[in-house]
């Protein structure tokens, strides 16, 4: 499909299949504030423009663990501008393992922005999906979880120590649960500790050891967050 003007997918919209959306003479060539969702099954549609999503827009793919990985792909021969919901489906009963990784949308111009919501594919207790911006893609990796990576973002540091010592003895929310006891305690911080400055590896198995942190740093970074708690609770009492 080639046009003068550019495609709206209105809120409610819904573009669907394979082939190419075309601009002639460039530009956005797709604005989506409804449904993106390539394919009939496993298939590619192809941009020839930019593309931006609004929030209100969701870009639905399938991808496909078996027996080799197989994706929807948003192939954009322009720039993309996201937000809005980022939607992955995988057929029920197929099993996805760590480094399992799916280009989701391509772009010559470039990537900005990104999905605001995520809504993925069910994973096990020691792995999680990561979603990674380049310039030129999106791509969903299924990633270990090293344990004491309370915010999930594939590394253990000082912002996982925060959201332990924030969720300190809850018994519901327990993604600081690092030794699943079923509560946020200090066999937590051990687990942060002791796996501090790991990195998960996509692609493998193996969780690469960055930095030990020195025990004065530990230390320093314990005391810097009792102040900030002590002095909220100050003006808390006055
Ligand atoms: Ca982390
Ligand atoms: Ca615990």
């Amino acid at each position: 499909m080639t046009g003068l003007t550019m495609l709206q997918n209105g809120a409610g919209g819904l573009v669907k299949g394979s082939g190419t959306i075309a601009r002639s003479g460039g530009g956005t060539a797709l604005v989506n504030q409804g449904i993106v969702a390539p394919g009939d099954g496993i298939q590619t549609l192809s941009i020839g423009g930019d593309f931006q999503q609004l929030p209100t827009g969701r870009l639905k793919l399938d991808i496909d663990t078996g027996p080799t990985l197989k994706n929807d792909l948003l192939a954009i021969d322009g720039a993309a501008s996201l937000a809005g919901a980022l939607e992955v489906s995988l057929p029920l009963g197929e099993i996805v393992t760590i480094g399992d990784s799916f280009t989701l949308l391509t772009a010559t111009h470039g990537v900005t922005g990104i999905f605001d919501q995520l809504a993925l594919p069910a994973l096990g207790s020691a792995i999680f999906w990561t979603v990674q911006y380049s310039s030129s893609d999106v791509r969903l990796t299924a990633t270990e979880l090293i344990p004491g990576d309370y915010n999930r973002d594939a590394v253990v540091d000082s912002n996982d120590f925060i959201i332990w010592r924030r969720s300190l003895g809850w018994t519901t929310n327990l993604v600081a649960d690092g030794n699943g006891n079923g509560i946020v305690d200090d066999g937590d911080y051990d687990v942060w500790r002791l796996h501090f400055g790991q990195i998960a590896a996509p692609g493998s198995n193996a969780a690469a050891n960055a930095a030990v942190p020195e025990p004065t740093s530990l230390v320093m970074l314990v005391a810097a967050v009792i102040v900030v708690t002590l002095s909220t609770s100050r003006s808390v009492v006055n």
